[in-house]
C-alpha cells in the first residue's frame, strides 16, 4: 500500500488547510507534521526540502511538493476532482481561483491591527455578497445541476464549500440572499467524505483566534506562523515568514512571560530568535 501523504505545516489553517479539504473529500488519509520550532523548519531548509524556502510542504508519490497551488491541482488531478477535459478544468481553475482570493483575504486579516479588524471583516463579507456569492448563485441557477462543473463532484465544490463556511464565521446570515448556495452548501457537506471532515476531532484546523497578532519586541507573529515587523503594529505589512529563517539572536532582547504564555496558548513557534530592524 502506498504511504500516506505527509503535510508540514504550522499548527492553523493558513495555507494547509485547503489541501487538507481536498485531501479529506477524496477520501485519502494523511499524515502531518506542525512545525512549533525553528529547527524543524531549518532542519527541511538543510534537507533541500523547501524549494523556495516556503512551506506548505506535501509528501506525496515519491515528491516533495511546495507551492499550494500547484499542489491543489496535483491533488484535484489526481483524484478525478479536475474535469472530464480542458474545458471543464479550466472552469474549475476559475472558480477556485476566485474562491482562493475570497479565502486569502480572510487568511490575511490576522495581520491586521485590531483597530482596523472590524472594518476589514466586514468589507470581506461585501465582498463576499457583491462579487463571489452573487456568481456562484447565477451559475447554480443556469445549469440547474448539483455541482458548480460538469455535474459532477469537484474541487470547484470543494473549496466553495471552504469560502462559505469561512465567511459564515465571520457573519452567519452571509448566505440570506443566497437560496442555491445554501442548498448547495448542505447537499456538498453531505458527501459523505466531507461530513466526515466536518464532525470535531477531525484534522480540520480551528478559525485563527481573534487575538492572533502580537506585539513582541517590535516584531508580530502571526498564529499561523507568518511574521511581520516594524515598531508601529500599524506598520506590519505582512511579510509572510520570509524573516523567519534569517532571524538571529538578540541577546537584548527578551521575551516576557506572559508573551511566552500567549504563544504557548497560540500554538506558535516559541524559539523564534529575532533581531531588531
Ligand atoms: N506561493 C507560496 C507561498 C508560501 C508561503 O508564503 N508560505 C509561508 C507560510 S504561509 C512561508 O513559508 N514563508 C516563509 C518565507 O517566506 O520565508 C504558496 O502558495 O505556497
Amino acid at each position: 500500500m502506498a504511504a500516506k501523504p505527509k503535510l508540514w505545516y504550522f499548527r492553523g489553517r493558513g495555507r494547509m488547510e485547503s489541501i487538507r479539504w481536498l485531501l479529506a473529500a477524496a477520501g485519502v488519509e494523511f499524515e502531518e507534521e506542525f512545525l512549533e520550532t525553528r529547527e524543524q523548519y531549518e532542519k527541511l531548509q538543510k534537507d533541500g526540502r523547501l524549494l523556495f524556502g516556503q512551506v506548505p510542504l506535501v509528501e506525496i508519490d515519491g515528491m516533495m511538493l511546495t507551492q499550494t497551488r500547484a499542489i491543489l491541482s496535483y491533488l484535484a488531478a489526481k483524484y478525478d476532482l479536475y474535469g472530464k477535459d480542458l474545458k471543464e478544468t479550466v472552469r474549475i481553475n476559475m472558480y477556485v481561483d476566485g474562491t482562493l482570493d475570497l479565502m486569502m483575504m480572510i487568511i490575511l486579516t490576522v495581520f491586521k491591527p485590531p483597530e482596523e479588524k472590524e472594518e476589514n471583516i466586514a468589507l470581506i463579507v461585501t465582498k463576499a455578497k457583491t462579487r463571489y456569492f452573487p456568481v456562484f448563485e447565477k451559475i447554480l441557477k443556469d445549469h440547474g445541476e448539483d455541482f458548480l462543473v460538469g455535474n459532477k463532484f469537484s474541487w470547484a465544490d470543494i473549496q466553495l464549500l471552504e469560502a462559505i463556511l469561512m465567511v459564515e464565521e465571520l457573519d452567519a446570515s452571509v448566505l440570506r440572499d443566497f437560496p442555491l448556495l445554501k442548498a448547495f452548501k448542505t447537499r456538498i457537506s453531505n458527501v459523505p467524505t466531507i461530513k466526515k471532515f466536518l464532525q470535531p476531532g477531525s484534522q480540520r484546523q480551528p478559525p485563527p483566534q481573534t487575538a492572533t497578532t502580537l506585539r513582541w519586541s517590535g516584531t508580530f507573529c502571526s498564529s499561523d506562523g507568518s511574521w511581520s515587523h516594524g515598531d508601529d503594529p500599524r506598520s506590519n505589512a505582512p511579510t509572510a515568514a520570509s524573516a523567519l529563517p534569517e532571524l538571529t539572536v538578540d541577546s537584548r532582547r527578551t521575551v516576557s512571560k506572559e508573551n511566552k504564555a500567549l504563544r504557548h496558548q497560540q500554538q506558535m513557534p516559541i524559539k523564534c530568535n529575532m533581531k531588531p530592524f
